[in-house]
């Protein structure tokens, strides 16, 4: 028996950083076209091509039955047109498997959504734990001004399909309203979406 050995990280609380063995994943504007629903403010964007999210892995599990990943996202906060900074979205290739996500710092909303289309959302800030169940689509948004930081724990073989949400988009969107957020219906989604 191969023993996976045990191992510890330390997250910096306030900023998400999980310092070495770091494995990070940057997505700029440019990398998520067409996911904000104001295609005149992403297109003033461009030049800019702001850094949106970060996620800083825990570690590089292996993607087997059994293994948990684990790692932070790091939503910088900002808007494209009224719409606040968030992450792709995504199901699980492997749709049966949940999620837990714990909050660090900042505020945040976690969007859920199932195939149907029919959306929940929840209200994250430090020390909130959100259950993300099984077969729902789930993309987080930063409402707040400054970094939303949060853990997210899930098994390891979950797998990602991003392709869903690409292209239908999610039902709700998440948009500035005063000092505030409201979610409202995305006009841009275009229905059943797995
Ligand atoms: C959370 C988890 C990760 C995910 C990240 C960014 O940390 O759900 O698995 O990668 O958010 O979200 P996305 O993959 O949708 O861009
Ligand atoms: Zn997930």
């Amino acid at each position: 028996m191969d023993y996976t050995p045990s191992f510890t990280v330390q997250i910096d609380l306030a900023s998400g950083a999980i310092p070495v063995p770091g494995i990070i994943q940057r997505r700029f504007l440019s990398d998520m076209p067409g996911y904000y629903a104001d295609a005149d403010a992403e297109n003033a964007l461009k030049a800019a091509n702001p850094l949106i999210y970060e996620v800083h892995y825990g570690w590089d599990a292996p993607k087997i039955d059994g293994q948990l990943s684990f790692g932070t996202t790091i939503i910088h906060p900002g808007r494209v047109g009224d719409e606040f900074f968030m992450t792709k979205g995504h199901y699980h290739a492997k749709a049966q498997c949940a999620e837990v996500y714990y909050g660090l710092s900042g505020t945040g909303v976690l969007l859920l959504m199932t195939p149907q289309g029919e959306t929940q959302y929840q209200e994250m800030r430090a020390g909130t734990v959100a259950y993300v169940p099984p077969y729902m689509a789930h993309r987080t948004v930063n409402v707040g001004s400054d970094n939303f930081v949060f853990l997210s724990l899930f098994a390891a073989d979950a797998g990602y399909d991003y392709g869903s949400i690409e292209q239908s988009g999610f039902a709700s969107i998440v948009v500035a309203d005063g000092a505030g957020y409201r979610v409202i219906a995305n006009p841009r989604f275009n229905g059943v979406t797995r």
